[in-house]
């Protein structure tokens, strides 16, 4: 992916900031010298650039950290804040209701493609699309609009000779629940297109109309969206082919500047190439910080719970703790996964201590496990160092299991242990990498 470039220089800033000694004034122009390359190169607008750098030198020269935080980790929080505001603040929400969407744009902007894509978006989610072609323009349109359409098998609408009798006739017949209108380019934005979109905006009465906005027009992007705003109203924003160029990042920063919401990223040219969009994830995703948004809505479905993940990290925690955490990260997906969402933890050599094959604990040894801490009493699941041979034969016999199996148990769950408290730093979650990790991302003080 060419959003690299931005990644790899943001990555490095994040990396300098980390790497400073002292967090004075001229270590903070340094770092946002070098901020302002990375964001320009990525044709990031001059004016936005020199905005976000003077708040975020603002607040770091003049704000008191928050208890807790030293300086220079308040400045990483302080940078990783701004550039999620700077690239849109909040998600694009999209909701799965029956509605009807037109997709507008200029010439090649992707929009015919982004119809089929979202109309694939849609179906996946178990609901019914209809993709209607009212590009009548170019010959060629709905040809391409009809191959996309038999490819993700959805029905179409291209029949009628005016874009106008199209949607009439497409409203009319069809009974899907959501209708996603595909409409003609042009060179520029136009007084004859303005009027098509116009008719058309009557005619359908749209719950979305989507702006297609190809990211390598870069800050042009700004433009582009208040001068369709203007004339038709705009609901949100697609940008496409956010894989193929340098500019991502400005067309990013422009169309959120511009004051409309990008709903969507178009990543490449199949029609799964489809992303949500959500600034925060992208971030993350952007500067290699682990997708803790992810970790944490994840954490959420997984029913995880907190307060035992909390011991866990600290190190302090029973068998009994261990077991219930080792299925709550297995509904997250593998326990490795998610340690890869934890700056510090990923990377960082920690991992290649932890036992081999641990990290993918089958279901078959985790009902095992299950077996082996039911038998066990209470003081042995809180201090396992107690369980010596007597204990072990009856702890197999109990459980159905056999002694190597105990052995094998006890012998993860120190060597997690260990692990966990030196990720903590020796000092649990107030310090440690985890901790900082938890600090940056607000995850702090509540857990
Ligand atoms: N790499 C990449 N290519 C894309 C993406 N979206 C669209 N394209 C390509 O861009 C070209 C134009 O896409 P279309 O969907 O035909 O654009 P359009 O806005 O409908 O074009 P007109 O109808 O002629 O105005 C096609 O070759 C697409 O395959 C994307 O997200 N990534
Ligand atoms: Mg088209």
């Amino acid at each position: 992916m060419v959003l690299d470039g931005l990644g790899s220089g943001l990555k490095n800033t994040f990396k300098r900031i980390a790497g400073l000694g002292v967090v004075d004034k001229e270590a903070v122009e340094m770092v946002i010298r070098d901020l302002q390359r990375v964001l320009l190169q990525s044709d990031v607008d001059v004016k936005l650039v020199f905005e976000l750098s003077s708040r975020i030198k603002e607040k770091i020269l003049k704000e008191k950290p928050p208890t807790g935080l030293t300086l220079k980790e308040y400045f990483i929080r302080i940078l990783y804040d701004e550039l999620v505001s700077f690239l849109g603040e909040e998600p694009g929400t999209f909701s799965l209701k029956p509605q009807k969407i037109l997709l507008i744009g200029l010439f090649a902007s992707g929009k015919t493609t982004h119809a089929g894509k979202l109309a694939k978006w849609f179906k996946t989610r178990g609901m019914g699309p209809a993709l209607i072609g009212c590009d009548v323009h170019r010959p060629a349109a709905r040809d391409q609009l009809r191959q996309i359409a038999a490819k993700i098998d959805v029905p179409v609408y291209a029949d009628e000779k005016t874009a106008e009798a199209t949607a009439k006739k497409a409203l009319k017949e069809s009974k899907e629940e959501v209708m996603i209108f595909d409409s003609a380019g042009r060179d520029a934005l136009d007084a004859e297109l303005a009027k098509e979109l116009k008719n058309l905006g009557e005619i359908i009465k749209p719950d979305e109309v989507l702006l297609v906005i190809p990211a390598d027009i870069g800050q042009a992007a700004r433009k582009q969206a208040e001068e369709f705003n203007k004339l038709v109203g705009i609901t949100g924003i697609i940008i496409s082919k956010m894989d193929g160029t340098a500019k991502a990042g400005g067309a990013l920063a422009a169309a959120s500047a511009s004051g409309a919401k990008v709903k969507f990223i178009g990543v490449g040219e199949k029609s799964s190439d489809l992303e949500q969009y959500d600034p925060k994830r992208f971030i993350s995703k952007l500067i290699g910080y682990g997708d803790i948004q992810g970790l944490i809505d994840k954490a959420k479905s997984a029913g995880f719970d907190e307060k035992a993940a909390k011991k866990i990290m600290e190190g302090k925690f029973t068998l009994n703790e261990f077991y219930e955490q080792l299925k709550s990260m297995q509904g997250m997906g593998s326990l490795s996964k998610m340690m890869d969402m934890i700056p510090g933890l990923s990377g960082s050599g920690m991992m290649k201590k932890m036992p081999a094959g641990f990290m993918d604990v089958q279901e078959e040894k985790m009902k095992k496990w299950k077996y082996i801490i039911d038998s066990m009493t209470e003081p042995e699941k809180e201090d396992p160092d107690i369980i010596k041979n007597t204990r072990i034969a009856r702890i197999a016999k109990g459980s159905g299991t056999s002694e190597s199996d105990i052995k094998e148990l006890i012998k993860n769950f120190k060597q997690v242990k260990k692990v966990m408290k030196m990720a903590g730093g020796g000092k649990g979650l107030k310090r440690g990498p985890l901790a900082r990790m938890m600090k940056q991302f607000g995850m702090g003080g509540g857990m």
